[in-house]
């Protein structure tokens, strides 16, 4: 898996609402707030069968309706398509 280019990070993240670069890392990062625990964990669980899927797992958090996302690739050591391709798919679950 080979690592985005300054130019196709500028453009994915143009693409990608919300989420932004990591400072000091080669990641990008997102926090979701839903209405309620329920809806929260609701999109872990339907994003977890997708990132099992996808063999492609984000570092998260969850703390009641707010889920805090990290995307990077760790076997590239910085971000790749994969991650742009599952902020899109968290996007979608999300309802966004
Ligand atoms: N998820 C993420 N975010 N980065 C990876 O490099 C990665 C992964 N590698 N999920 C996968 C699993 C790899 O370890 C397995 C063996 O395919």
């Amino acid at each position: 898996m080979v690592r985005l280019t300054d130019e196709e990070r500028r453009s994915a993240l143009a693409g990608l609402a919300g989420w932004t670069a990591v400072e000091g890392r080669d990641a990008i990062a997102k926090r979701y707030v839903f209405r309620n625990f329920n809806e929260a964990f609701g999109f872990m669980a339907r994003v977890a069968l997708v990132a099992e899927k996808m063999d492609h797992h984000p570092e998260w958090a969850n703390v009641y309706k707010t889920v805090d996302v990290t995307l990077t690739t760790h076997d590239a050591g910085g971000l790749t398509r994969r991650d742009v391709e599952l902020a899109r798919a968290m996007d979608r679950i999300a309802g966004q």
